[in-house]
């Protein structure tokens, strides 16, 4: 017989900085009924569990606890967010050695507990990991799915709002590709609730197109970067935009999110993990969204994917 899902149950494996925020975000949506937080440091856990309980007569009953592998098994949802983080002057990709070994350690815990929930990787660098996540686990590619670069698409949202005057949420854009230096900004299809972003822009008395669409998507790039050398890591946005996939799961809301997945053909590529739009459910990733892209971004696309190819053809896994 296959095994239960409890669809109100989430868990978060890591819980350091990321990891915690998203236990803090995710009390507060009140998504769930039970979450369970599980590290190779238990008295974190612990720490973090109770720490985060306090806030639940602010927010609505549940129960939050430090867990083991088993009581993870049952979860509709769990959130990988273990592992080593980017320190100043490290780029994402620096950090695969590292983290490829804690997925070996974590992913065959879950995989021979008959997991059948949705899978949800974080830590980085998160498009190998979501790859190295399916090829240890066996499971279906379709619940497996890497947060991706829905955040990089938030950010971008944030600088554009700003830059426009508009609600960020009137804004419709995406980062693509690898979440990492190889991302792209898909300023093609970009636009303001259907206004293309370049007639936008010219409403709102900005004509120096290139130059501010460049240096838009390179602050968006070095966020992650600058505010690293700031606080040591970040964990707000990405503890939001985690929260943001995990409603579209639970009310399988079939949003469309820059997820980051197994890829099929979809612009010739094959056999990576990387961001394209992507329908989310609860059955994980129902479809990939074909984006319209221009003759560059196709180039930086396929560039993002040979960088990722790469290090992917350098693991043991
Ligand atoms: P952190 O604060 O060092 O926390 C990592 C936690 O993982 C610690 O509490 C460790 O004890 C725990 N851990 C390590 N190995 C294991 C294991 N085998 N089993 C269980 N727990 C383990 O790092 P932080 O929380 O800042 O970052 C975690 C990961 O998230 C890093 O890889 C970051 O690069 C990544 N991020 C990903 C983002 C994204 O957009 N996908 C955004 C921000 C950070």
């Amino acid at each position: 017989m296959e095994k239960q899902i409890n669809a109100k149950k989430a868990a978060v494996i890591g819980c350091g900085f990321v990891g915690s925020a998203i236990a803090f975000t995710l009390m507060q949506s009140r998504l769930f009924t039970e979450l369970v937080l599980l590290d190779a440091n238990f008295d974190k856990a612990d720490g973090e569990a109770k720490d985060i309980a306090h806030g639940i007569p602010f927010s609505g009953q549940m129960k939050i606890y430090a867990g083991t592998y088993d009581d993870v098994a049952d979860a509709a949802i769990i959130i990988v967010t273990a592992g080593a983080n980017q320190k100043p002057e490290e780029t994402r990709l620096d950090l695969v050695n590292k983290n490829v070994a804690v997925y070996k350690s974590i992913i065959p815990e879950i995989a021979q507990r008959e997991f059948q929930g949705i899978l949800l990787v974080v830590s980085n660098p998160v498009d190998i990991l979501t790859y190295a996540a399916v090829k240890i686990g066996g499971f279906p590619e379709q619940r497996v799915l890497g947060s991706g670069t829905v955040l990089d698409t938030a950010r971008l949202k944030c600088v554009l709002s700003e830059h426009l005057r508009v609600d960020s949420r009137s804004v419709h854009a995406f980062i693509i590709g690898e979440h990492g230096d190889s991302e792209i900004a898909a300023w093609s299809s970009a636009n303001v609730s259907g206004v293309p972003v370049d007639d936008f822009c010219e409403m709102r008395g900005h004509f120096n197109h290139e130059e501010a669409m460049d240096e838009i998507a390179e602050k968006v790039k070095d966020s992650a970067y600058e505010i690293i050398s700031k606080k040591r890591a970040t964990y707000y946005g990405i503890a939001m935009a985690v929260k943001r996939i995990c409603e579209c799961i639970v009310r399988d809301e079939k949003s469309i999110l820059p997820i980051s997945s197994i890829q099929h053909g979809n612009y010739g590529m094959e056999g990576i993990a990387l961001s394209m739009p992507a329908v989310v459910g609860m059955n994980g990733v129902e479809a990939h969204v074909p984006v319209s892209l221009d003759e560059e971004e196709m180039e930086l696309l396929k560039h993002s994917a040979d960088t990722l190819k790469e290090v992917i053809g350098s693991l043991d896994l």
